[in-house]
């Protein structure tokens, strides 16, 4: 068992409960007919996103995925921007014109949320090649799915981050699905960081629903990264819970494998583990009481807000120079 100490648990515990709050607060508000917007669902993944996030520094770069909302909050994105942006509000991270698909936050750390599938892997090499020239010793990660290790633009970015010794960490959430399709129906490796090998750079497979697994190989690799010994990639395994889309169905998943997921929910687990350190169960409530009174508050917000006027269409896409 690793050593993790209680901050660093209480730290990783909080932004796990962060976007699991932040996830069911989303699919009740869907279900209610409040909102109609696309968002894709991370339950089952929160730790992961979580640890993820805890192991980095404030400044450092994230690039992700549609499927990042567990890394935007956790990284921390203030609760009002981040759900303005999802409701499409003038008060959003991006004044309402990217949505869920598209949050970049800057002043977070979020700089690149993308739906196009595999696209942020060579994005990220160019944010850590860009800390490189500036030494300005921030770590880049980018989170992707099993999926997205398929793409052309995985295997050119693993390339050039390990020929140039890139401070980024690439993290593969393996969820076992990539959109409808099985693993082993697009996939015949036995796993994607054996892939690592292939490029001289160093892999590792992690359970991602283990806090005591994925933390301290993230860590590791974020620590790497930051001494100028190049990139890692880190393989969590984990489960998508709640399908590929907020509203998509299991029938495409077989019973035995649905009954697996529900066995390694990451949430009991971690509750567990915090149990085992002297946490009472008295603290980890209060934690996820104010959790969600925050994001009550942050909805409430969002739901008030102004959408942006047209004219906000012209704006901030082109840099104007002198
Ligand atoms: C370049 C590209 N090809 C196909 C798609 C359609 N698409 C959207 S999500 C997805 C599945 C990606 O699976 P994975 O990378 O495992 O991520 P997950 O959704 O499981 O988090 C696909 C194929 C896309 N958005 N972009």
């Amino acid at each position: 068992m690793s050593q993790i100490d209680r901050d660093k648990l209480l730290d990783i515990y909080t932004r796990t409960m962060k976007v699991n709050r932040t996830d069911e607060k989303f699919r009740e508000l869907l279900m209610g007919g409040k909102v109609a917007v696309m968002y894709y669902c991370v339950r089952g993944q929160e730790l992961v996103s979580a640890a993820a996030m805890a192991a980095l520094e404030k400044d450092d770069y994230v690039v992700c995925t549609y499927r990042g909302q567990g890394e935007q909050t956790a990284k921390g994105i203030p609760m009002e921007k981040w759900w303005g942006e999802c409701l499409g509000k003038a008060t959003g991270t991006c004044k309402g014109k990217g949505g869920t698909m598209h949050i970049t936050d800057p002043e977070t750390g979020i700089m690149v949320t993308t739906g196009v599938v595999g696209s942020g892997l060579p994005i990220a090499n160019g944010l850590a090649m860009a800390s490189q020239n500036n030494g300005d010793g921030r770590v880049t990660l980018v989170s992707f799915g099993d999926g997205a290790a398929n793409i052309g633009g995985f295997h050119e970015a693993m390339n050039m981050a390990q020929l140039y010794k890139l401070p980024v960490i690439f993290l593969c959430q393996n969820n076992r699905y990539g959109e409808h399709t099985a693993y082993a129906d697009h996939t015949d490796s036995p796993n994607i960081a054996s892939r690592a090998a292939g490029y001289g750079m160093p892999g590792v497979t992690v359970d991602g629903n283990d806090v005591h697994q994925i933390y301290p190989a993230v860590k590791e690799a974020v620590d790497r990264a930051r001494r100028g010994e190049g990139p890692t990639l880190v393989e969590a395994m984990c489960y998508r819970m709640m399908g590929h889309f907020f509203g998509s169905d299991f029938s495409y998943m077989p019973p035995e494998h649905i009954a697996e997921m529900k066995a390694e929910d990451p949430l009991p687990k971690l509750r567990k583990v915090m149990l085992e350190h002297q946490f009472t169960e008295e603290e980890l409530d209060a934690i996820v009481a104010d959790i969600d009174a925050q994001i009550n508050a942050a909805v409430e917000h969002a739901l008030a807000a102004p959408l942006p006027d047209t004219d906000e269409i012209y704006k901030d896409v082109l840099e104007e120079t002198a």
